[in-house]
């Protein structure tokens, strides 16, 4: 290049800074369940929605299935700044702080719309929670909701003792607890593999997760407990936040409303399909008996209790919230 042509190419490249703003930024956004999942399908629209929408300025890349950090990292990397954005179930994190189990109490909230009266009542202190952890919520997507697979017939509590039950938060490896079974904490993206090699003989999740991971290679029955709709939730390093300009804010603000109802609108649609999928490949589907349902609210009972002993008067006001709505 002559010294003119340098001096054109420098000034251009000058102009094209101050009319587009600040230099195009990449985020990488890791969430932990596979590519297929509803939840990675909306975060994935979400990541093209503010690419196009900043006019490339920040393009946001998801890496779906644990790829980029297995569920349980995704947290503390968006703290510290290792990525600026990230989904992640927070209940997952109820050793840190109790009040992230507030979506995983069973029997508290068992529809998508006691869910979101939950989620309302909840919303606020959540978020200032995580304004402590340097982290910024954008929005938040149930799971439909919890019921129990195992690979046998199962009609009472007695019959589930000793099973080597898979867990993903502290309340689903207490529910194992009373249930006398063998809680073993795996990710989702590993679930196949330990019900396939006998790690695991039992779980509590969604129709979504055993459709996801083609469980019934493995089990044969899935009861409709009903038991909660825990979330999860993309957030963003604050200090990453608070540095990028009020217009791209805006953008992002925006994705994510149209996110959160995209995903909403797809727990629901994915609740029957993803269940007529199971009964299609071979399993029992269907609710739990009376006598098992009846032991299983008794835990519910209990379990409620102890979040709330831990929460406190935070825990309280939530639950107050949530029933005088
Ligand atoms: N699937 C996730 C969490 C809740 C759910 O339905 C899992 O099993 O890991």
């Amino acid at each position: 290049m002559s010294k003119t042509t340098k001096t054109i190419a420098a000034g251009l490249a000058a102009t094209a800074l101050t009319t587009f703003g600040a230099a195009a930024e990449t985020w990488d956004m890791p969430m932990a369940y596979s590519a297929t999942n509803f939840h990675s399908a909306t975060g994935a629209e979400f990541a093209a929605c503010v690419t196009a929408g900043t006019g490339g300025d920040l393009e946001i890349v998801t890496h779906p299935g644990g790829s980029l950090f297995a569920g349980g990292e995704i947290k503390r990397a968006i703290q510290t700044g290792q990525v600026n954005i990230g989904e992640r179930l927070l209940s997952g994190h109820q050793n840190e702080n109790a009040l992230f189990g507030f979506d995983s109490i069973p029997f508290l909230a068992t529809s998508f719309e006691d869910s979101e009266k939950l989620w309302d009542a909840a919303k606020g202190p959540l978020t200032e929670l995580l304004a402590e952890q340097n982290l910024h919520l954008l929005y938040a997507v149930p799971w439909p909701a919890q019921g129990l697979y195992f690979n046998k017939e199962i009609n009472s509590v007695a019959d589930m003792a000793g099973l080597k039950f898979r867990s993903y938060n502290n309340a689903t490896a207490r529910l194992a607890e009373l249930s006398g079974m063998l809680p073993v904490q795996i990710e989702a993206a590993e679930i196949s593999q330990a019900f396939a090699t006998g790690v695991a003989e039992s779980m509590v999740s969604s129709g979504s997760t055993g459709y996801d991971r083609q469980v019934w290679e493995s089990l044969t029955h899935f009861y409709e407990v009903d038991a909660w709709l825990p979330r999860n939730y993309v957030l963003v390093n604050a200090e990453a936040w608070n540095g990028l300009e009020e217009g791209t804010q805006n953008v992002i603000n925006g994705c994510a409303t149209l996110a959160e109802y995209a995903g909403d609108w797809r727990s629901v649609q994915y609740t029957d399909f993803t269940l007529t999928e199971l009964a299609k490949n071979g399993m029992f589907v269907g609710p739990a008996g009376d006598g098992l349902t009846a032991e299983l609210k008794e835990f519910g009972v209990t379990m409620t209790n102890e979040w709330l002993e831990n929460t406190g008067d935070a825990g309280q006001a939530i639950v107050d919230a949530f029933n005088a709505d």
